[in-house]
């Protein structure tokens, strides 16, 4: 069971890395305010999860810079579990502006937020 999992972990990222997505060209003053709105952000998550690949796809195809947090390393996991409240990847970390956290679980609804901002 471990090695068919390890093995279609690693499929998946062949074909993201074959069919990966370009950056776009963005001007500095462009990347610069979009810097800005993705500072608050991380993404706790693993390599070869296909829930995973599909959000760093679609951060890659923004023009995105966002933090990413393997829950590899215990301290991620426990700080996704803890203050999260699940262990499940991927999961977009928001610190709002009054110093409030958002856990926001859920591949699509992740994207859907990267993709409004
Ligand atoms: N519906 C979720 C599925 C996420 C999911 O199943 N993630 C797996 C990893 S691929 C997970 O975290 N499983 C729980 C665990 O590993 O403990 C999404 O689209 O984000």
């Amino acid at each position: 069971m471990f090695v068919i999992r390890w093995l279609l972990g690693r499929i998946i990222l062949l074909v993201d890395f074959l069919t990966s997505p370009k950056k776009p060209k963005l001007t500095a003053d462009q990347q610069t305010a979009l810097d800005a709105k993705t500072g608050n952000l991380s993404l706790y998550q693993l390599t070869a999860c296909p829930f995973c690949v599909k959000v760093r796809r679609a951060i890659k195809a923004g023009g995105l810079n966002i933090e990413l947090r393997n829950i590899k390393e215990q301290a991620n996991l426990n700080e996704l579990v803890e203050q999260g409240g699940k262990r499940t990847v991927p999961c977009l970390r928001i610190e709002n502006q009054d110093q409030s956290v958002t856990w926001l679980y859920e591949s699509n609804d992740i994207i859907n937020y990267l993709q409004k901002l």
